[in-house]
This record gives C-alpha cells, sequence and structure tokens, in this order.
C-alpha cells in the first residue's frame, strides 16, 4: 500500500513520456447513466497502450476496480452526483486519467400496468369521488397530511408504533403516491414514515371504495387502509367506529395475506376480524386492488374482486356505521401486532398507490 501511494505521488495525471513507448496514450472515456431509475452507469474507456484500466466510481468507502477490460458497469444504490475517475495504465504503470461528473437517480422500476385492476364505473353506481393521483403534488383540498408520533395525547398511536410520521416521507410519481418508511432519527423516533387522511376534507356514508396498491414489505411494517368516523372527535374511539379496509403485517410468511375489519363499541370495543391469502405471490410484488362495498346491511371485504368477509352492520349495536366516515392511509413501523423491525427489515420500503376511488349508487 505504501509503494501504491508512494507511486500515486510520483506519477502526476496524464503524465506522458514520449521517451517511452510503452506510455499509454489517447484515453477515451464515455459513460452513459441510465434514466430507468435502475442506478446502472456503464462505462467504455479506450486507450492506445493501456494494459489495465481502474475505475473510482466515487462511491464513499468503496474500494476502485482494476482490471483488464475498458467496459465496465457499476449500479449506484443511492440518488446522487459522483464524481467518478478512470485511468488507463500502460505496461510500465504510468497512467492517463480522466474525471467526470455524473448524476444519478435511483429507485424501484415501478410498472403501474403490473397487477390487477378495476374500472371506472359500475353499473347502477356513480363515481362519487376519486384520485387517480396523476399531478405532481397532493391535492390538500382532500388529504391533509396526519404528522408526528401521537405525542403528547396519544404516544406511538396506542400501539407503541415507532414511526414519526413526515410529509417528506411521500410524494407524487408517475400517476402513483408513493409513501415510504425509512430508518432515520427523528425528534426521538428511530423511523419515519407517512401517513394522509380526508378527515374535515372528504367523508362518505355507504358505496363502493377501491383502493389500487403495490405494498411495502419487511418485518414491522405495517401498512393500512383505514376509515374512522367523522364524529371522532366529538364521541372518540370506538364509538365513532373504524373499517379497516387493508392491513397487512409485514414480515417472512406473512406477507402473502391481508385483513380486513371493523371496530365498533358494545359496551367496550369489538371487532370482527377476517383475512385474505393470495393464491401466489405476495403484495409487495404487483399492484393489487382492496375494496369495500358498503350499503345499509352490511359491509362485505375484497381482495382483487374476490370477497373474503362480510360484515352484518343491521344490529342495534352498529349504529356507527351509519354515517360518514374518512379515509386513512399509512404505514406504521413495529408496534404491538408487527413488532419491531429487524436485520432482515430493508429500508426504505414503499407502497405505491395508483388510486383512491368512490362509488355509490345512482
Ligand atoms: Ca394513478
Amino acid at each position: 500500500m505504501l509503494s501504491l501511494l508512494f507511486f500515486l505521488v510520483r506519477c502526476d495525471s496524464g503524465d506522458n513520456n514520449p521517451v517511452d513507448p510503452n506510455n499509454p496514450i489517447n484515453l477515451t472515456v464515455e459513460t452513459i447513466v441510465y434514466e430507468d431509475k435502475s442506478g446502472i452507469v456503464f462505462i467504455k474507456a479506450t486507450a492506445d497502450k493501456a494494459t489495465e484500466f481502474y475505475f473510482d466510481m466515487g462511491v464513499a468507502g468503496s474500494e476502485p476496480i482494476l482490471q483488464t477490460s475498458g467496459d465496465y458497469e457499476h449500479t449506484y444504490k443511492v440518488t446522487g452526483s459522483y464524481n467518478i475517475e478512470v485511468r488507463a495504465y500502460g505496461s510500465n504503470g504510468r497512467y492517463l486519467k480522466k474525471q467526470k461528473n455524473i448524476v444519478v437517480t435511483t429507485g424501484e422500476i415501478i410498472d403501474i400496468e403490473d397487477g390487477y385492476s378495476t374500472p371506472l364505473s359500475y353499473q347502477g353506481m356513480k363515481l362519487t369521488w376519486n384520485d387517480e393521483f396523476s399531478g405532481t403534488e397532493l391535492n390538500l383540498q382532500d388529504w391533509s397530511y396526519d404528522n408526528g408520533n401521537g405525542c403528547p395525547n396519544l404516544c406511538g398511536w396506542g400501539n407503541n408504533e415507532l414511526e414519526y410520521y413526515r410529509s417528506e416521507n411521500s410524494w407524487l410519481e408517475n400517476g402513483s403516491f408513493v409513501m415510504e418508511a425509512k430508518e432515520e432519527d427523528y425528534e426521538g423516533n428511530r423511523f419515519t414514515s407517512s401517513k394522509i387522511v380526508t378527515r374535515n376534507k372528504q367523508a362518505f356514508q355507504y358505496g363502493r371504495f377501491d383502493i389500487r396498491a403495490k405494498l411495502p414489505k419487511g418485518q414491522g411494517i405495517w401498512p393500512a387502509f383505514w376509515l374512522l368516523g367523522s364524529n371522532q372527535a366529538q364521541v372518540g374511539w370506538p364509538k365513532c367506529g373504524e373499517i379497516d379496509i387493508m392491513e397487512m403485517i409485514g414480515g417472512k410468511g406473512r406477507e402473502r395475506s391481508i385483513h380486513g375489519n371493523a371496530f365498533w363499541d358494545r359496551n367496550g370495543v369489538v371487532d370482527f376480524p377476517a383475512s385474505y391469502t393470495l393464491p401466489q405471490g405476495e403484495f409487495h410484488e404487483a399492484f393489487h386492488v382492496f375494496s369495500i362495498i358498503w350499503d345499509e346491511e352490511k359491509i362485505r371485504y375484497f381482495v382483487d374482486d374476490n370477497e373474503f368477509h362480510s360484515n352484518d352492520i343491521t344490529t342495534p349495536d352498529k349504529t356507527e356505521f351509519h354515517q360518514p366516515f374518512y379515509f386513512i392511509m399509512n404505514i406504521a413501523v413495529g408496534g404491538n401486532w408487527p413488532g419491531s423491525p429487524d436485520e432482515t427489515t430493508e429500508f426504505p420500503t414503499k407502497m405505491y398507490i395508483d388510486y383512491v376511488r368512490v362509488f355509490q349508487k345512482e
């Protein structure tokens, strides 16, 4: 190592002594930065009299590559601006170098067409409200961010959850609303995530509710699409009622199933859960549509139009379910039900929501 350092100091850049016929000459460096968010950068280096090529991709903590071929492909994991250096070495150990700055955007490649989809109309129903997330910013006429960690009133949101919700953890991208849970120390929490609500902006009583989404994954990750009665502030929970269209408890062996539920008051809290398991695959692999069809008599639950649960709401204890409810979408991290993330959990993990639609009887 010491001798290498000495050598690098001695041989400065572009040193091209014409006296030595083994000096490398005519270095060209072409970089191709893939625009598909794969993070792939391809470098083609050529030089005459070169016996080896050196590639420093400008990633802190990672070693440069030395190889005989001038073709090199690198995959960046993190979006950023990188200073790369390419050298061509001659057989005498002398080298030429070129430096470049490249900007790389990374991220999962999401095919919004991949998976199940539902129509924009149903016979006998009209589209009352929808958000297709096709713009560039969340529509704050309909949605609000529900930021924080629940403190001081309900720290951990009553479930010992570990996340702090921030507006920064969600955005619109390619027709989807993207929500991200990540490892980030913030205000005493170990994780940050995203939660939005239509509280005081949009509420609905009865109808068909469709949410098309690709779910996040990982031990301790807890995505949910749910509804609370609009009178929550007046009567509290569970007297306001709660309808859980979809909850998933991330972790090995648990990502093929989602859970539908409802909570209400019957001299104390009661609920009525059920689960649906995909015949194949896991919920993070493609888009699925999570639905309820809620009328005066029952709330029925569906995944990809497969009904898996029905709750009779005509009984006298279920007055909660005959009033308007508002939407909540979030990714909780940790908490009583999923348990904490562990070394198998890959952060960040993202949820992609293609649309939220409400249809009501004509
Ligand atoms: Ca969309």
